[in-house]
């Protein structure tokens, strides 16, 4: 019955992160797949999350709503917009909780697929692999626009301006507002203007996915340009609670479409309702809780927006480390790019092969793209991957 069955090829991160895993050697790091860990290299509790499931202990789990548990969804409006934004005062935005920021993009392209047939979905080159595979589950062709520039190690903006120019109206984009995955470099402000300006001019769809809010500069910094663009135009922004509450295996998140008024936010809400209905009928309750307990309560919130912050402080601490050790060994490595670059992942520019070179002599695994995931650096690291840096560089 299943003889024509292909065999799937795993997924390249998490297939890396396997062979971490079985690795034998003791002084091996993993700055490969995009999960954060702390100064001893453990996946961190939070305090926050953890006085949350204190508070909410294990009582009865009835199903909960299709969109999701109530004050989780207040909680990611405020979060991603603001407390006092127009959208949210209007109560034009139709939010649900998802499973993960996964969830959340996979919904917002069922949905457009629905609603919005036949568009071109353009993505940035390069990528989150995902966006390609979830926009053609959904029945998309996906096709990018010219993001990373190597030589400047920068944002090709002239590329990307140009390509959203030259793209059909109507097009589906897909942009990651901060700490893009895989580059670590963003649109400064005035780039994200003028990009909302191109995407406006051109009745561009966008699906802004953000899945490292709070990892860049701050909270509210991180979604500022997310915030702007909703005060000017409809938009859908998918967010994650895996990173910043550190909840990975929850499957937390958010997709938010913003409206034209309520009464549309009411409908496209029926049929977000509609879409989970038909993928897995409600969200799951646990992680939702912790979250929702978390966002709901002003002191937990405060102490877990401490917490995002403490995170972020550590990895721009160890991207300066990293510098410095290098530049320490060698002045013939431009090391500008680990201080421009911002949140998890800095693209270093390495190649595959040495990038190979680093994991099969030194034991120090990043992905074969050269993305390094600078979480995963601590003060007793750096100086080893310094060193298997530069020599991989200078060969
Ligand atoms: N979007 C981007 C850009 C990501 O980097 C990731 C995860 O790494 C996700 C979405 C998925 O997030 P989640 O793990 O919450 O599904
Ligand atoms: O880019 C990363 O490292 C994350 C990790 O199914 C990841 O996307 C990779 C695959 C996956 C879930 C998370």
């Amino acid at each position: 019955l299943f003889g024509q069955v292909e065999p799937f090829a795993g997924d390249p991160i998490l297939s890396l992160n396997d062979s971490f895993k079985a690795d034998p050697r003791s002084e091996k790091v993993n700055l490969s797949i995009g999960v954060y860990t702390d100064e001893n290299g453990r996946i961190p509790v939070l305090g926050a999350v953890k006085a949350g499931h204190e508070r909410v202990g294990f009582a009865g789990r009835p199903y909960l709503p299709m969109e999701g548990h109530a004050i989780y969804r207040e909680g990611v409006q405020k979060l991603v917009f603001g407390a006092g934004h127009p959208a949210v005062a209007d109560r034009r935005v139709a939010t649900i909780q998802t499973l993960g920021g996964t969830g959340a993009v996979g919904i917002a392209a069922d949905f457009l697929a629905k609603h919005t047939p036949g568009r071109t979905v353009l993505v940035s080159d390069p990528t989150w692999e995902n966006h390609h595979g979830l926009f053609q589950r959904a029945g998309f062709e996906t096709a990018t626009y010219p993001y990373w520039d190597s030589a400047s190690r920068s944002v090709d903006f002239d590329g990307m301006i140009k390509a959203l120019e030259a793209a059909e109206n109507g097009s589906i984009v897909v942009l990651q507002p901060v700490c893009h995955n895989p580059t670590g470099v963003d649109l400064d402000e005035r780039q994200q203007d003028a990009v909302t300006d191109v995407l406006i001019a051109k009745r561009h769809i966008v699906v802004f996915d953000m899945a490292y809010q709070g990892f860049g500069n701050g909270l509210d910094e991180d979604a500022a340009f997310v915030r702007r663009y909703a005060e000017r135009a409809s938009c859908l922004v998918a967010n994650s609670f895996s990173k910043n509450f550190s909840l990975y295996g929850e499957r937390c998140g958010g997709l938010s479409v913003v409206c034209r008024d309520a009464d549309e936010a009411e409908r496209v809400l029926g049929q977000l309702k509609l879409a989970v209905r038909r993928s897995y009928s409600s969200p799951p309750m646990t992680g939702g809780l912790l979250v929702a307990t978390v966002l709901g309560n002003d002191d937990l919130r405060a102490q877990w927006a401490g917490e995002v912050g403490t995170m972020r402080t550590r990895m721009d601490a160890m991207r300066k480390r990293l510098a410095d050790e290098i530049r320490a060994l060698s002045n013939e490595v431009d090391v500008g790019f680990l201080l421009n670059q911002r949140g998890m992942f800095s693209y270093t520019g390495l190649s595959e092969a040495q990038v190979r070179a680093m994991r099969e002599r030194d034991g120090v695994y990043l992905v074969g793209s050269g993305r390094m995931c600078v979480a995963g650096l601590n003060e007793a690291n750096v100086p080893k991957v310094a060193k298997s840096f530069v020599e991989a560089a200078q060969a």
